[in-house]
């Protein structure tokens, strides 16, 4: 049996698994009929010729996100982390509806989220403002900063000491711009959209893991919605937003869709403006996105 060493997958390069073990990053392959490996997992392998790594167990994960693959399967894509900070500015406009679908995944997997209003400097909007105060008063935490007069960047930095987090939004909010100010020496690529043809340059394209100076780790994702609504049903989906919690056993069936179903406490309360409308209304979209089975 090899000598096995522990290490921590910071990265999936297209050659391999880029691990890092003792400050040091080995390229490593899996073991086969190993599970999919995701950024963050903490693993054991063991060392081959010419310096190659090879990944022989997944220690067990403290929570984990996954993205649709192929054949309405799932892939995982980060493990163990505690907080997901949503990324959005005004430009490119805030999508709300990924926003929620965000919340309701880490609702549903026990990940506090975190929501990032990037891009301050900007001249802001009045509706998003009201938006925002709504998430608030549900005790979403707001990060107000600007990657590029670094307003707001301290009270984010102090929120990400010693836990994973991981940046995840639209492409072209800023993660990379966060990332590159609070960790100053990796010096990532970040996207310059072109105005001609409207094709991002320097987009993220592989979730990676860096080490902050202050202690902890941030992963910088790709701005595609990197986790979908995979692994959550339609109750899930309905669990994921917050104020709905304490209205859904209030429903009058114990099934109930909170779509048009008689007797529904969420619907009624979203008519009665004691709930948001708008994001009643963005359930009601991501729920009609769903795969009927599940
Ligand atoms: N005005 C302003 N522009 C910003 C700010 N932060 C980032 N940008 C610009 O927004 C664009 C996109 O930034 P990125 O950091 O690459 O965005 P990203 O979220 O990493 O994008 P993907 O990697 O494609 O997901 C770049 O042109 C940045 O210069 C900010 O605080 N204010
Ligand atoms: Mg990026
Ligand atoms: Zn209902």
């Amino acid at each position: 049996m090899n000598t096995l060493f522990e290490g921590q997958v910071v990265s999936h390069l297209g050659k391999g698994i880029a691990v890092e073990s003792e400050n040091k990053i080995i390229l490593c392959q899996t073991r086969r009929k190993l599970d999919t490996v995701a950024v963050g997992d903490k693993v054991m392998f063991s060392k081959a010729t010419a310096g190659l790594g090879r990944i022989e167990e997944i220690l067990t994960r403290r929570s984990l996100l996954m993205r649709p693959s192929r054949n309405g399967k799932t892939r995982p894509v980060a493990a163990n982390i505690d907080n997901v900070y949503i990324v959005f500015a005004v430009e490119p406009a805030c999508d709300f509806l990924l926003i929620d679908q965000y919340l309701a995944i880490c609702e549903n997997h026990h990940i506090d989220g975190k929501l990032v209003f990037n891009k301050t400097d900007l001249p802001q909007t009045d509706s998003i403002e009201q938006q925002l105060h709504y998430y608030r008063s549900l005790g979403y935490e707001l990060f107000r900063v600007s990657a590029a007069n670094k307003s707001g960047i301290n009270d984010l930095k102090q929120a990400l000491r010693g836990h994973v987090s991981i940046f995840a939004g639209q492409s072209g909010v800023g993660k990379s711009s966060l990332t590159n100010t609070l960790i100053p020496d990796k010096d990532l690529k970040t996207n310059t959209v072109s105005e001609t043809t409207r094709h991002g340059r320097h987009t993220t394209t592989a979730a990676t893991l860096y080490h902050l100076p202050e202690g902890g780790d941030l992963i910088d994702s790709p701005g595609v919605a990197i986790f979908g609504l995979a692994g959550i049903n339609e109750q899930q989906l309905a669990w994921g937003y917050r104020e709905f919690q304490p209205l859904i056993e209030q429903c009058l069936f114990h099934n109930c869709r909170h779509v048009n179903d008689k007797g529904c406490a969420v619907r009624s309360a979203a008519e009665k403006g004691n709930i948001s409308l708008s994001r009643y209304e963005r359930f009601l979209k991501l729920r009609g996105k769903m795969s009927p089975s599940s």
